[in-house]
């Protein structure tokens, strides 16, 4: 039998896994000396390149002396948590990285609390220690501490400790040796982890954890094999969820090596490889033996919080930019993603009405990103969060917040947050002037906080939230304090109408942007809705000024991005996303109906 180590690598998000991982690779020799990669290889897709963000987990292997190590790269990300619980299940032990600054942050406990839970053995790495901010002992502790306060076992509480700075491939055991390459951290994987328990003689149990699709074979589960062997063209049985048993038979067998997938012949218990050919299969399937199928323990996956109405685009400019525009192509698309994408859910609530299901704002942009991309046109609305009841009380998702901000612009976050129901949990300084603050906020608080919290730090605060757990419901909630500036008529902007307008408040659009009567082309600085004409030219005057109107000083328009758009709007409010622009619009364009609608609604 092969000798297997399986880990995955887990952190907030931001704290280097992606780039270790690439140390990883690069270390182990397995990249060729002449391959070209780029920087985080493992974050292949576009949005992800884009962002610098990990979405998916993704899974590779690396050789290493006798030893296969597969590594499953994990997204920080709070939104794609679940997914990380998951792998967590996949594996035998895990590389959990800490930012030698910024210490523990809430993701950090969210994907500690599960590994510790799951039994899994930890090897902690202090990351990016070449940081002059970097405060490697006191992270350390904070490391501890949190291993303890979530009831490490003895055996997890003894963590191999590594010092590293994975950009630039330097690692070392103690941060007074000398600078050393990752030698050490395939040491502490090896001696550390695990071996896969299971055996290759046993009847086949392989569990899927992650669905991925190819245009040629279809439908791909990746899973972990536990026990027995399988072969290509092997019949399975795949014993699914609820108990119901499908045949099958694997077309394909598809083993990871470094970025690349190859089809290989057989693979036994303690490896990591993907099955094609079970157009059924789902995450959390057993893939088993038909002439003895035992379902392994189901896999837990974790429920939306958040949901969101994707809806035909019915504004004045619908139609015009996308190509794939009306309800039926809508629902195809979303019923598509629904099928590897098993951390959201889809239902049909209304005629061209859908409501997409998911973890938090970015899980949803990112569907709405990628089908921009996809040239769909379409609206979105304000998300809300998923109020359910437990045990006959309406309850609600909070969250743990943790805000850096420096230290005299605290008392201001920390009113607004008591505002939205922040229940403030502790208070440290961090050096360099900053404050962290922690709190615990219903979800539903956080919806427009971020886009008022960066006006109020100038940019410099930063925040970080994860979910905490669903609680009783608190109650109304302050939400955004500004009206809109609302358009009242169509046509093409004008830089002297701005002009005016930008005494009201700040801009969404610059000059000659496409307007709507009811789009919204700006924040107005006071509570109400204030109704302006955005395209009104100067009027003719005696006076001949040639050139004045280049004269104008227009303040750039606030960069709207999907994401802050979308905190942003309101109930009345929608997005229009089409691939070529994101527009803020009322749902009732005219006045008139806006009048009618809010009197109905009181
Ligand atoms: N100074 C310093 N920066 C680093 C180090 N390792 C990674 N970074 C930088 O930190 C940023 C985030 O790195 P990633 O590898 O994408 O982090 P990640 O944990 O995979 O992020 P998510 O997958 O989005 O959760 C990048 O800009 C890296 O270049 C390091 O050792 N030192
Ligand atoms: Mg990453």
């Amino acid at each position: 039998m092969q000798k297997i180590r399986n880990i995955a690598v887990i952190a907030h998000v931001d704290h280097g896994k992606t780039t270790l991982v690439d140390g990883l690779l690069e270390q182990s020799g397995t990249f060729g000396s002449h391959e070209q990669h780029d920087e985080r290889a493992m974050d292949s897709n576009d949005i992800e390149k884009e962002r610098g963000i990990t979405i998916l987990s993704k899974n590779t292997a690396i050789t290493y002396g006798e030893y296969k190590i597969n590594i499953i790269d994990t997204p920080g990300h709070a939104d794609f948590g679940g997914e990380v619980e998951r792998v967590l299940k996949m594996v035998d032990g895990v590389l959990v990285l800490v930012d030698a600054y910024e210490g523990v942050m809430p993701q950090t406990k969210f994907v500690v609390k599960k590994m510790l839970a799951l039994g899994k053995k930890p090897i902690v790495v202090i990351n990016k220690i070449d940081k002059p901010s970097a405060e490697p002992d006191r992270v350390v502790d904070e490391m501890f501490d949190l291993f303890a306060d979530m009831g490490a076992t003895d055996d997890q509480q003894d963590f191999p400790i590594i010092y590293a700075a994975a950009r630039d491939g330097m690692a070392k055991l103690d941060m007074e040796d000398e600078d050393g390459d990752f030698k050490c951290i395939f040491d502490a994987i090896i001696d550390s982890v695990p071996e896969p328990e299971g055996d290759a003689a046993n009847p086949l149990q392989a569990q899927v954890f992650t669905l991925d699709y190819d245009n040629y074979v279809g439908k791909i589960g990746i899973s972990r094999i536990f026990n027995g062997t399988v072969s290509k063209g092997d019949n399975v049985m795949l014993a699914k969820a609820d108990g119901e048993m499908v045949k099958g038979k694997i077309s394909k067998l598809i083993g990871f090596h470094g970025l690349n997938r190859m089809e290989i012949d057989q693979a036994e218990a303690g490896d990591i490889v993907a099955f094609a050919g079970m157009e059924t299969v789902d995450v959390g399937d057993t893939v088993a033996d038909p002439s003895n199928p035992v379902a392994l323990d189901p896999m837990h996956i974790e429920e939306p919080t958040l949901t969101v109405v994707f809806a035909v685009n019915d504004s004045p400019l619908a139609g015009q930019e996308g190509k794939h525009v009306t309800s039926n192509k809508l629902r195809e698309r979303l019923e598509f993603e629904m099928r590897t994408n098993v951390a959201m859910k889809l239902e049909i609530v209304g005629e061209g009405k859908f409501k997409v299901s998911g973890r938090g704002e970015l899980q949803i942009t990112v569907l709405a990103e990628n089908m921009r991309r996809e040239d769909f046109e379409f609206s979105i609305s304000r998300p809300e969060v998923i109020v359910k009841e437990i045990e006959g009380v309406k309850c609600e998702p909070y969250e743990h917040l943790v805000i850096d901000v420096p230290e005299d612009l605290s008392g201001t976050v920390i009113e607004r947050l008591g505002k939205r129901k922040a229940e403030m949990k502790s208070m440290l300084p961090m050096g360099q002037g900053f404050q962290r603050i922690e709190f615990e906020i219903p979800a539903r608080a956080l919806i427009g906080f971020r886009g008022q919290f960066l006006t109020d730090t100038k940019g410099e605060g930063v925040m970080n939230h994860s979910f905490l757990e669903f609680r009783p419901y608190s109650g109304g909630v302050e939400s955004r304090s500004y009206g809109a500036l609302v358009s009242m008529t169509a046509g093409s902007t004008l830089a002297f109408s701005l002009f005016s307008i930008q005494d009201r408040g700040v801009l969404y659009i610059g000059v000659q942007t496409e307007v709507y009567e009811g789009m919204i082309v700006g924040e107005h600085s006071r509570q109400n809705d204030l109704v302006v004409n955005p395209i009104k030219g100067k009027a003719q005057s005696n006076v001949r000024s040639s050139g004045a109107d280049e004269a104008i000083k227009l303040i750039p328009p606030r960069d709207m991005s999907l994401e802050r758009a979308l905190e942003w709007i309101e109930d009345d409010e929608l997005l229009e996303v089409t691939p070529k622009n994101i527009r803020i619009r009322k749902k009732f364009l005219t006045e008139n109906e806006r009048k009618r609608n809010s009197r109905k609604g009181k």
